[in-house]
């Protein structure tokens, strides 16, 4: 855990969330600002700051992540339709909290995507 980290905040329970999904390895949770009518974002609880920041240590908990978020996907009823997830590295990539996570995006045709 990080002490300055809010999604860290957000695994030990010191700030409140709009849980869907929770297990030993990893927490998901409505985004506050969502982007589309389903937006979900699926956290480690470990604290990695970034994708740069995975070490091979972490391959394990990073599957699992990946695995699970297509369950959580499932979960709030996006998988049939189809989601968009994303992952947004540093400055350039337009992170702002610098704990990983996944974003799930659907509920609509999200379409191609433009940078
Ligand atoms: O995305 C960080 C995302 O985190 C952004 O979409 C808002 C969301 N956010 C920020 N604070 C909260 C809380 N407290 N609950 C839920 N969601 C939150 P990034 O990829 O870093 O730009």
């Amino acid at each position: 855990m990080s002490n300055d980290c809010l999604f860290c905040k957000i695994v030990a329970g010191t700030i409140p969330c709009n849980k869907v999904y929770e297990d030993e390895l990893v927490l998901a949770f409505r985004d506050i600002h969502p982007q589309a009518p389903e937006h979900v974002l699926v956290i480690p609880k470990q604290h990695i700051a970034t994708l740069d920041d995975v070490q091979v240590q972490a391959r394990a908990v990073m599957g699992h992540l990946m695995e699970r978020t297509a369950h959580v996907a499932r979960l709030i009823g996006v998988a049939e339709k189809g989601y968009r997830t994303l992952i947004n590295t540093r400055g350039d990539g337009g992170q702002e909290v610098y704990h990983i996570h996944v974003h799930i995006l659907g509920g609509k045709a999200i379409g191609p995507m433009v940078c």
